[in-house]
């Protein structure tokens, strides 16, 4: 399909103003190719439902820009609990980055949707060509591994979408699959079940569990602990680049 002049140019402020705002890694996706997807189940610990398709949550929605941060400490895996329920620090900044972006569309005169919840990031991503599928179940950028969170916005921008990912990045590795304590993983699919992330606190807790759980997703304070990223550590991409970043010089 050939794009307008405006279109191009506005594919390319996005694309610039989404590494200003915080992100590492962004893509496009035309929204009918991520509806020509069949429909998959999706069980998380909240809720079962069927993925849904873009019209859902916007008429005549175009395209889908999906944002990816990356997670290079501890600190973006933690977990709050507050009044009862759980939140997730990383997603409070992953949303804050993505304001930014929906500010400057709204600004230009487009319409958006933060974070169509029921919609497969996965697929965007591998789509948008950010990265592979990987036999952890995540998505494996080629530079920072599976280290990246994502976050989607769904616009009637027309922009310019880019080529999936194609290569299989894992080849012959399965350090992942060996690795979960859970034995959660076979290539490529999580058993939500089995994953301690989609356990209930009870299960997590039962006298089965609780041992590994506690080495897995270590407490932090009173009210914040890690979740597990055991499947993530092995990984062998990305692990150097996650090591980049070094913090604060040791005192003297
Ligand atoms: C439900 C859910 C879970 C469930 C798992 C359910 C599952 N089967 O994926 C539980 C609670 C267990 C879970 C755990 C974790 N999750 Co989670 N989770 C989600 C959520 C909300 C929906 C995912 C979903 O739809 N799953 C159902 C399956 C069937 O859907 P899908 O995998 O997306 O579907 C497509 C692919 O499976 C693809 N496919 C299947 N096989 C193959 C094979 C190949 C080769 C290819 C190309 C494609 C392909 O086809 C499907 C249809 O298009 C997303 C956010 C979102 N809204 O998308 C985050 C998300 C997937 N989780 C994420 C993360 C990071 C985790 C954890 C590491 C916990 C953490 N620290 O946050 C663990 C890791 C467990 C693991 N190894 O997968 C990130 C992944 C980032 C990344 N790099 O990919 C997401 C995108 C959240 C985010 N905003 O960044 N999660
Ligand atoms: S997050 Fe932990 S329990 Fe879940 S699949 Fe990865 S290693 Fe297994
Ligand atoms: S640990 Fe190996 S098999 Fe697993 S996602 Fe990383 S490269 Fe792929």
């Amino acid at each position: 399909m050939d794009h307008s002049p405006e279109e191009i140019t506005l594919t390319e402020q996005v694309k610039s103003n989404a590494i200003r705002y915080g992100f590492d890694a962004v893509g496009v996706v035309r929204a009918e190719a991520l509806d020509a997807v069949p429909s998959h189940y999706i069980a998380h610990r909240d809720y079962r439902v069927w993925s849904k398709k873009t019209g859902e949550y916007m008429d005549n929605a175009r395209s889908i820009i999906i944002l990816g941060a990356r997670v290079w400490d501890n600190l973006f895996d933690v977990v709050v609990k507050v009044r009862g329920h759980h939140e997730y620090p990383d997603e409070w900044r992953g949303r804050l980055y993505a304001r930014r972006m929906m500010r400057f569309l709204n600004q230009a005169g487009y319409r958006t949707v933060l974070e169509p919840d029921l919609l497969s990031k996965k697929r965007m991503a591998q789509l948008a060509g950010i990265g592979c599928f990987g036999k952890n179940a995540l998505i494996v950028h080629p530079t920072y591994g599976p280290w990246i969170r994502l976050r989607s916005i769904l616009t009637d921008a027309e922009l310019v979408p880019d080529a999936p990912f194609e290569a299989d990045l894992c080849r012959d590795c399965e350090e992942c699959v060996k690795a979960c304590p859970m034995g959660a993983l076979t290539p490529y699919k999580v058993d939500p079940d089995k994953c301690f992330l989609g356990m209930t606190w009870e299960q997590r807790m039962s006298d089965e569990h609780r041992g590994t759980y506690l080495e897995h997703c270590p407490s932090l304070t009173e009210n914040t602990w890690l979740m597990c990223s055991t499947c993530q550590r092995v990984c062998p991409i990305g692990r150097e680049e996650r090591n980049t970043r070094t913090g604060r010089p040791p005192a003297g």
